[in-house]
């Protein structure tokens, strides 16, 4: 390890302290380290020097006009972040850093006997680049599981929530409550150097996505009457331990679903409502708790992750019109009656993408080999045959192919979790992983206060007949 790594690691020790099995970590002088933020002290100082020879390099050159219609089109195409642990093309779908899907299944680590990659291999992947070792990952679901316990009092803040509370705002109010015992918070109140804030965030970030587990367990059985939380299994990987929390690790297929399901749901770049959302609320140097708090409520809306929900409610509510074994002419006509009574079509559509989801074609593979015969699976591919064309002919949609909420409720429902108001609760436990690392990196390379400049239609149209 470098001089200067080493600096930043010693940086970031007070934090370490909290904890003997980190501490453990840290004295170890293996040349490969098994602790991600040991490999991140590593990485960090060249990434400061490539950001500033870019920086030097380029930094004064245009990427073209910006648009008005951009300023009132939601920012579509606007190039205004830095992101490199996704890209999104409109054409190929996600990469993280620099993989596709099927890259991940075939690379990153998996548990013994199941074919999905485990999450912690694709946090591990989204912060350095690099496809951890089987050791790297367990140690990560080892520290997970050791730090997944909740604070007593948001415990209760949840027991004490009604049942009809949606279980996106418990989740909402439970991550922002974590903040109670923030490291970075508390650092920042004892003068940490600004070099130093990426330690203090790494220790939030793992904490918040180690406890998501508990809090979705927890939401779970108390809005769907689900009786007690079991414990954490250390022995156990991240997705074992959240199925066994909700009550399904008795079956190894949902278990599978959710290593697949939070791995292609954990990041699609930095411009979407919650990952943004996520980096603007964080570089105002709130702490991680509190910036995927505020993710969290842009999650919830039905144009982002809550169309997850509103897929099964509209799918149900079609089954109950036309009946279960509709004819293609009557779900055509659905989808019209929908486009007609001014709705969106959901699971369809996406602001970047301009072909089908790779994460829904993921999705479909494993129906297909998991609940072929499944009778809202061939629900959902008759659709997948009908509303292109409908969207097409409507002329409006930029984009008439399904995103990765088409697919997801249908699977979930296989295996018993038919409580649509829960889906986005996992949503936003997987975009976590994508949140957290894109503020650990903001941390470690002083990404500023973000602050666009807004225009009044007064300005523009000044602006534009002075030109003319
Ligand atoms: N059904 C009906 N109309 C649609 C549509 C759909 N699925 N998708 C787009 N349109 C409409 C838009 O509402 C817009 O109409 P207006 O001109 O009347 O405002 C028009 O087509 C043009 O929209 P666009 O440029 O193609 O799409 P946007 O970038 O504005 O919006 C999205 C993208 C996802 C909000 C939109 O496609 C949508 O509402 N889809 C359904 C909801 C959904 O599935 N959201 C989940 C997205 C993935 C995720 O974040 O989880």
């Amino acid at each position: 390890m470098s001089a200067q790594a080493r600096s930043l690691l010693n940086a970031a020790r007070p934090s370490l302290r909290r904890s003997a099995f980190a501490s453990a970590r840290f004295s170890s002088t293996s040349s490969k380290p098994t602790s991600l933020k040991e490999r991140l002290a590593e990485l960090i100082p060249k990434e400061i020097e490539n950001v500033k020879a870019v920086r030097a390099a380029h930094g004064k050159k245009a990427f073209g006009p910006v648009l008005v219609d951009q300023l009132y089109g939601g920012m579509r195409g606007l190039p205004a972040l830095i992101w490199d642990g996704s890209v999104l093309d409109a054409e190929e779908g996600i990469r993280f850093r620099g993989k596709t899907i099927p890259e991940c299944q075939a690379l990153l680590p998996k548990a013994p006997g199941g074919t999905e990659p485990l999450p912690e291999a694709l946090f591990w992947l989204l912060l350095t680049g690099e496809v951890p070792t089987p050791e790297q990952v367990a140690e990560l679901s080892r520290d997970w599981a050791a730090r997944a316990a909740l604070p007593e009092f948001v415990e209760e803040i949840l027991d004490r929530c009604p049942p009809t509370l949606h279980p996106m705002s418990q989740f909402s109010l439970a991550v922002t409550a974590l903040n109670h015992n923030s490291a970075f918070a508390k650092a920042y109140q004892d003068g940490i150097s600004k070099k130093e804030y990426w330690g203090p965030t790494f220790e939030d970030s793992m904490d918040l996505i180690a406890k998501l587990p508990n809090i979705a367990g927890r939401i779970y059985r108390n809005v769907f009457g689900k009786g007690k939380l079991p414990a954490i299994d250390a022995s156990k990987d991240y997705s074992w331990n959240l199925a066994n929390l909700l009550g399904f690790s008795e079956s190894e297929g949902f278990v599978e679903l959710l290593r697949l399901y939070i791995t292609i749901h954990s990041d699609h770049e930095g411009g979407n409502v919650s990952a943004h959302t996520g980096k603007l609320v964080g570089s105002a140097l709130s702490d991680p708790f509190l910036a995927y708090g505020a993710a969290l409520n842009g999650l919830a809306g039905p144009l982002h992750g809550l169309a997850n929900q509103e897929v099964l409610i509209w799918l149900r509510k079609m089954q109950s019109t036309i009946g279960e074994d509709a004819t293609d002419e009557a779900v055509r006509e659905y989808v019209w009656s929908t486009l007609k009574g001014g709705q969106v079509v959901p699971g369809y559509g996406h602001a970047v993408l301009r072909k089908t989801d790779p994460r829904y074609t993921a999705q479909r593979e494993f129906a297909l080999k998991h609940l072929p015969d499944n009778k809202l699976f061939k629900l959902v591919g008759q659709i997948y045959n009908i509303v292109p064309d409908v969207l097409l002919e409507a002329g409006k949609a930029k984009n008439p192919w399904p995103n990765v909420d088409a697919h997801s409720g249908v699977l979930l429902t296989h295996y018993g979790m038919d409580q649509m108001q829960f889906y986005t609760v996992l949503f936003g436990v997987s975009r976590a992983f994508g949140v957290a690392a894109q503020l650990i990196w903001d941390r470690a390379l002083g990404a500023p206060l973000e602050r666009p400049k807004s225009y009044s239609t007064v300005a523009i149209d000044k602006m534009f007949k002075d030109k003319a």
